[in-house]
């Protein structure tokens, strides 16, 4: 059975990561439209990296929980035919031992140079303008996909959703597109869709069958009932 597991910012928000539309889905006063744009950073690049800067750094004080656990648990199992598709620039799936993660938004331990289009592996902050260690030039921004910009991997994502069997959406709101829309296309191309989220998200009605409740007791049960 061939499954795509899209994740969102719910699936880490045991792990202590605050989620972005959650009461406290607040970074420093900022909303993340607000900051999470290509504008922002134009406009004020020192905020928009310490609004980014400070959530890598946070990254160390953080743990993945029973949910990524579950997922690499599934991933052991099925190898090739699980993919998961993160909205995350969180390194948590990673943590938890799964190895096909795309993230469509990027990450935070990843900086994106202007200068040269490098993607370097990055660990401490970039508010210092730091020169790209490829082509010298300080045009280091966060490799992070904002509002207007095309998502990461999006041709894998669409055939991998064609190809589904099944279609797990975990811990999104469905808000952001075209993440939002995964769901719909999986179902168009003939897959069962299963939402398993806090509470009914934005796109509940669009899935054949929704479960709510916490991811780390809910993706845990789900894929014990598939390895049974
Ligand atoms: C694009 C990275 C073109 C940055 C992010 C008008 C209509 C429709 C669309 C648009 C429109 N105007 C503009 C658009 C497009 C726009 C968009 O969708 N805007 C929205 C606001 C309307 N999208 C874009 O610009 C995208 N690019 O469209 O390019 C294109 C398209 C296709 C092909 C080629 C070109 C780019 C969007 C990417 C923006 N970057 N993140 C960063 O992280 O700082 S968005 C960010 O918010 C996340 O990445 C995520 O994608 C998004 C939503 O967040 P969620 O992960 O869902 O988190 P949220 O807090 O919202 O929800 C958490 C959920 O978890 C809740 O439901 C909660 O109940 C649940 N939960 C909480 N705790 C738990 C839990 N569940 C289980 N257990 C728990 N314990």
């Amino acid at each position: 059975m061939k499954i795509v597991v899209l994740t969102g910012a719910g699936i880490s928000a045991e792990s202590g990561v605050p989620t972005f539309r959650d009461a406290d889905g607040l970074w420093e006063g900022h909303r993340v439209e607000d900051v999470a744009t290509p504008e922002a950073y134009d406009h004020q690049p020192t905020a928009v990296h310490r609004f980014y800067d400070a959530r890598r750094a946070a990254l160390h004080a953080v743990e993945p929980n029973p949910a990524h656990l579950a997922l690499a648990r599934l991933e052991a199992s099925l190898g090739d035919d699980l993919l998961v598709v993160t909205q995350n620039i969180d390194d948590l799936h990673e943590r938890g031992g799964a190895t096909r993660v795309l993230h469509m938004h990027g990450e935070l331990r990843s900086a994106l140079c202007r200068g040269c289009g490098a993607r370097i592996e990055w660990l401490g902050d970039l508010v210092d303008f730091p020169p790209c260690p490829r082509c010298g030039v300080s045009e280091l921004r966060p490799d992070v996909v904002w509002f207007g910009e095309i998502p990461y991997e999006m041709d894998r994502i669409l055939v991998a959703l064609e190809r589904a069997d099944l279609f797990v959406s975990i811990g999104t709101s469905g808000a952001v597109y075209p993440a939002a829309g995964f769901v719909q296309y999986a179902a168009d191309h003939g897959a069962r869709t299963l939402e398993l989220n806090l509470v009914p998200s934005d796109g509940t009605h669009l899935f054949h069958e929704a479960r709510h409740g916490s991811a780390s007791v809910l993706v845990p049960e789900w894929v014990d009932s598939l390895l049974g």
